[in-house]
């Protein structure tokens, strides 16, 4: 499918440090990308809602990554997804009386258009599910020729049995797993699997769904290998970084990395398992299926756009948190403050900025920290003639602010 279009990124002197980033598989902070182009996967959204803000923050935090590793002198090779059939796609569009193709593709249109507004870097492929089943279903062959696929009633699964390094994304206990799965698109109960956490690979048609022919007969892929699938096929194994919200932890990235693993023989499937912290309103994580929500196309009607995304800037991307509007009137606040700050003839040393932000970004994303040195250089006065014009370009390249 179409990417969106990409904010100009200016360049700064010198180089950004190595990216250090938490990887949740091992549970500390490494450095990442140590060689070559750096590749990034993405899971991307489930379009039959317009963008929210948790939406939003997570996609900020990966658009972080990528222009730190860019200052660092890396070229990025950045694949996302958009999830363009699937169980609650296909249930709003029949609740509601529209195509479901129809949706998704509105839904995605208004996700680009405020990926635009928000300057969050384009993937450089952006693909959309049903572009390429065909490509998921010649991965669940490969599957099923090493013994990792089982037919019950038509669906096809992952026995869990065939993977030996099932648990090493999450980490999680089984009892902890089996809730996971449940809540979260899984089948444990389903009669008839070999395990409860077998996980579909293939679902086949049933009466009133889309479905594509395989195989295995009619039908539409599971969840989890259509991510593995897409990562795959567009940034080979042992690529440096997977990503998404932390709901995504289990089970998708870790039932993908199996799939990954047992197709190729190669593991890790993805060097770093990166996750962004839930985002919450009135006490709950904003989540389609619950209705709490704040969509960024809402507030832009009336909220500069650099304004929300210095909103989000403000939390460290791991944390979860909850959005108030008071936030958006700090960050309005602030953003007049910088603006200000950056129209003077001179201000406080801009080299120093640079450098601050760079150290506090290469260790794992500090945003509030690098937020906390512009306030300090905006609030202070000084003689240097560069640094207004310095401190622009690099909020601008490494935090994405047009100031
Ligand atoms: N299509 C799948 C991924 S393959 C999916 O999870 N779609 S989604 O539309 O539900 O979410 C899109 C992205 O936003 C995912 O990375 C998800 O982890 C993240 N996300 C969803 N809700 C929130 C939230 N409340 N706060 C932060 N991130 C969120
Ligand atoms: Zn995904």
């Amino acid at each position: 499918m179409r990417s969106w279009s990409a904010p100009n990124v200016p360049r700064l002197p010198g180089s950004g440090l190595p990216l250090r980033l938490y990887d949740t598989a091992v549970r500390e902070i490494r450095e990442t990308a140590p060689s070559g182009e750096a590749r990034m996967y993405v899971c991307g959204i489930t379009p039959y809602d317009a963008t929210h803000l948790g939406h939003a923050n997570t996609y900020l935090a990966f658009d972080l990554i990528n222009r730190a590793w860019r200052d660092a002198g890396r070229d990025v090779h950045y694949t996302q997804n958009a999830t363009d059939v699937d169980d609650p796609l296909l249930e709003r569009a029949e609740t509601t009386g529209q195509d479901w193709r129809e949706l998704a593709e509105r839904e995605i249109q208004l996700f680009r258009t405020d990926m635009e507004a928000l300057r969050i870097l384009p993937p450089r492929e952006y693909v959309g599910v049903t572009e390429v089943v065909g490509q998921i279903t010649d991965l669940i062959g490969r599957l099923a020729e090493r013994d990792a696929a089982y037919e019950l009633d038509g669906d096809v699964y992952f026995p869990v049995s065939a993977a030996p390094k099932f648990g090493a994304v999450s980490g999680l206990p089984e009892e902890t797993m089996l809730e996971l799965f449940a809540e979260r698109g899984g089948d444990p109960g389903r009669a008839g699997k070999r395990h409860p956490l077998d996980w579909l690979l293939w679902r086949r048609e049933r009466p009133g769904e889309p479905s594509w022919p395989s195989s295995f007969g009619p039908g539409r892929p599971g969840w989890h290998i259509e991510c593995t699938a897409i990562a795959l096929g567009n940034l080979g194994t042992g690529f440096d970084v997977a990503g998404g919200g932390s709901d995504l932890v289990f089970p998708h990235h870790e039932m993908g990395a199996c799939e990954g693993h047992v197709a190729t023989g190669e593991w890790p499937f993805a060097r770093a398992y990166v996750h962004a912290g839930m985002v919450g309103l009135d006490g709950e994580k904003m989540s389609k299926s619950r209705g709490n929500l704040v969509f960024v196309s809402r507030l832009r009607e009336t909220a500069d756009p650099m304004a929300v995304r210095l909103a989000l800037l403000a939390h460290h991307y791991r944390e979860d948190w909850e959005w108030t509007p008071e936030q958006l009137t700090e960050a309005e606040a602030r953003l007049a403050r910088w603006r200000a700050a950056v129209a003077r003839p001179a201000g406080p040393d801009g080299v120093a900025v640079l450098a601050g932000v760079r150290e506090r970004i290469a260790g794992d994303l500090d945003t509030p920290g690098a937020l906390a040195i512009i306030d300090a250089w905006a609030g202070a006065e000084g003689d240097d003639a560069a640094a207004p014009g310095l401190v622009r370009d690099l909020a601008d390249a490494l935090l994405g602010l047009a100031l």
